[in-house]
Parts: structure tokens; C-alpha cells; sequence
């Protein structure tokens, strides 16, 4: 899969793409990353991004022509054919989740822009936008964090970016529950003893107890997983790799 970033923050995805499953994607070939600096596509001697909003109030806009130019210098460079989605990242987008991540994840290419200040001139949302998308109704200053939730999200459900193991677990446990607790050695820490059934080695009776953990705290917890579960197949749960 071939990810193009836009953003007036490149530097800002160093840290999160240069560690971990993604750094290993990246090295394997499965995900070409693209890091577009917006700046880099301004004309004019300060490199302005940015702009007052017309009818005012506070705060600044980012314009649309550099954006509009780095998108098209970069749907380029995509093999012929494609038509990428272009996602802008925005607190009006709607809401991100497991089955729009699943949906993503099937693109050979991928455009996500990073909106910053008080917004983006909305031309861009208009007329370049494929897609809008916010991953929650909480204030961030920027679309870059909300770009890399949106990319780990995808990129993990690429075949072959996860071992074989964590891939066939997800398989068998799309039951759309939160996961039930998970303990390791010792069996005893600071007096606080692992539930006796796990140690009992007795599978039938570990599987029987994880499913009710995981309904009890689903219960308890997000009561709309299970309300979801009952609205049928066109309101899917998310899938237990979700959770
Ligand atoms: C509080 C400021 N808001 C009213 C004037 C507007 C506003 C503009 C830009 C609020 C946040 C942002 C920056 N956020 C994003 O670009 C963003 C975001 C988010 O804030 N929350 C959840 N998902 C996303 S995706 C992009």
C-alpha cells in the first residue's frame, strides 16, 4: 500500500513510523510511505500556508491552493488507474472505526491531509476531499495525530504486517466483546493470586471463563458494543482485534 501524508508538520511522524510494526511494513515492503511537506508547495517569498478567515473571527485558514497542488503532484505519482482515496482529517469528518479501517485497508493507495489552525478553506473539502474523517469528539490542534491512529489502524490489518499468530487470533475471536483479563507469571505478585481456573489447565473450563469475563465487562463497560451486535448485519460489531 502506497500512504501519502500532507501536513505543515512532516517531522511529526518521525517518532510513530520510524518504530515498531510500522517501521518493519515500511522495511518489508508492504507500505511506501510519503511525507508531504504543505509549506513546500507555497509560491510566495514567506511560504504562507496560511490565511485570515473571510467574514472573520479568530484564528487562521489553511489555503487551498499549496494543498491542492501537493495532492495532484502526488496522484502523479500513483500507478495508473488508481483512484486513492483523499481523507481529510477533520473534527466534522465522521466518526473512524474497526470497519472503516477494514475498508481501508483493501486500497492499494491511500491520501490522508492534516488540517491544522482553525480549519481548512473548505474548496479542499468540496473539490479534493474524497472522504472526511475524525477519529472522536475531542479537541486536537492538529489532523497529524489523527492521520497516524488512522494509519496504525489500516496498516495493521495488512496482510502480513502482523505474525501469522496475532492474524489467526483475530480470526477466530470477531465476536465484537471487549477482551477478557489477561494474566502471566507469577502466579502470585505482592499477594494478588491469577484467577485459579487458568492455572487448572483445564481448556474447556479457560475458554468458558474468558467468554463470560468479556460479556460481564462489555456489559458493565460499553453496553452499545452489545446493543450494536443485536442491530444485524448491516451494523456490524467492531471485531475483537478491535478491543
Ligand atoms: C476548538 C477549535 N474549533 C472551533 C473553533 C475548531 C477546530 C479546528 C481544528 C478544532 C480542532 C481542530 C484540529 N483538529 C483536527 O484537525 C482533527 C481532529 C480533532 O480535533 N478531533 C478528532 N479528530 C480529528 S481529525 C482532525
Amino acid at each position: 500500500m502506497r500512504i501519502d501524508i500532507f501536513t505543515l508538520f512532516p517531522r511529526m511522524f518521525d517518532g510513530p513510523f520510524g518504530t515498531g510494526i510500522f517501521q518493519r511494513a515500511l522495511s518489508q515492503g508492504l507500505v511506501e510511505l510519503h511525507i508531504h511537506n504543505i509549506r513546500d508547495y507555497t509560491h510566495d517569498k514567506h511560504h504562507t500556508a496560511d490565511d485570515y478567515p473571510f467574514g472573520g473571527g479568530g484564528g487562521m485558514v489553511l489555503k487551498p491552493e499549496p494543498i491542492f497542488e501537493a495532492v495532484e503532484q502526488a496522484r502523479k505519482e500513483v500507478p495508473a488507474g488508481e483512484e486513492p482515496p483523499i481523507i481529510l482529517l477533520s473534527p466534522q469528518g465522521r466518526l473512524f472505526c474497526h470497519a472503516t479501517a477494514s475498508e481501508l485497508s483493501r486500497q492499494q493507495c491511500l491520501m490522508l491531509i492534516c488540517g491544522h489552525y482553525e480549519g481548512v478553506d473548505d474548496r479542499v473539502r468540496q473539490h479534493l476531499a474524497t472522504d472526511e474523517i475524525s477519529i472522536g469528539d475531542y479537541v486536537l490542534s492538529g489532523g497529524e495525530p489523527a492521520a497516524m491512529v488512522v494509519v496504525d489502524a489500516i496498516v495493521r490489518l495488512i496482510p502480513g504486517v502482523l505474525g501469522s499468530e496475532d492474524s489467526a487470533k483475530h480470526d477466530s475471536h470477531s465476536d465484537g466483546l471487549l477482551q477478557y483479563p489477561q494474566y502471566t507469571r507469577p502466579a502470585t505478585f505482592r499477594k494478588w493470586s491469577v484467577p485459579e481456573v487458568l492455572l487448572s489447565g483445564n481448556h474447556a473450563q479457560v475458554a468458558r471463563w474468558r467468554r463470560q469475563q468479556a460479556t460481564q465487562r462489555t456489559l458493565e463497560r460499553r453496553p452499545e458494543l452489545i446493543d450494536k451486535a443485536k442491530q444485524g448485519p448491516e451494523a456490524q460489531p467492531p471485531s475483537a482485534d478491535m478491543t
